[in-house]
């Protein structure tokens, strides 16, 4: 297992439509576990493959989170996962998205989702989610598909944030948040 580096927006290769898993074999199990590791890490309740930077049709959610309360996790890795059906309800929720950090905004999505896959062992699988999940379900296929949540809201939302992060890109000055520990450094240093 590893950690993976996670991309920001603009990169390129968020916004690419991800080639689907061909079997899942111990190759396509390492990246979902890698996967899950950076997920975790980050933290967040769901990854992409795109997210960390691989050209493949795999997400992993996990909505209970806590990952110290390993009772309560829910680990779902998922290959080739395809919404097989959507509700004509719609819910709205705050959500972000770790290669568009410290940005949240409401989305309206299908409240409910039956979602087609092949599970770590290759099965083919359907869940049907609502809630979070639902949600978090469409965000990581929106992904494999080269679609943010961002692309979901107001244009004007939509310009502001992607004109901040590529000038954060251009300076060569990544939003990082702040180090939570560590050795001391000068002030200026830290601008
Ligand atoms: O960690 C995440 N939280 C989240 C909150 C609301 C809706 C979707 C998400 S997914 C996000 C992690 C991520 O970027 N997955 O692609
Ligand atoms: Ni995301």
């Amino acid at each position: 297992m590893s950690l993976r580096p996670i991309l920001i927006i603009p990169d390129p290769r968020l916004r690419m439509v991800a080639k689907p898993v061909v079997a899942v074999d111990a190759a396509v199990r390492a990246l979902m576990d890698d996967m899950l590791e950076t997920m975790y890490d980050a933290p967040g309740i769901g990854l992409a493959a795109p997210q960390i930077g691989v050209d493949s049709r795999v997400i992993v959610v996990d909505v209970a989170k806590r990952r110290d309360d390993s009772a309560r996790a829910e680990p779902l890795s998922l290959a080739n996962p395809e919404i097989l059906w959507a509700s004509e309800e719609t819910s709205l929720y705050e959500e972000g998205c770790l290669s568009i950090p410290d940005y949240y905004e409401e989305v309206t999505r299908p409240a409910a989702v039956r979602v087609g896959y092949l599970d770590v062992d290759g099965r083919r699988r359907e869940i049907e989610a609502d809630g979070l999940l639902a949600t978090c379900l469409q965000h990581e296929i929106d992904h494999l598909n080269g679609v943010l949540f961002i692309d979901h809201i107001s244009r004007l939302k939509r310009a502001r944030v992607i004109k901040k992060f590529e000038k954060a890109a251009k300076h060569d000055a990544p939003v990082r948040k702040p180090r939570a520990s560590g050795p001391a450094h000068g002030a200026a240093e830290d601008l």
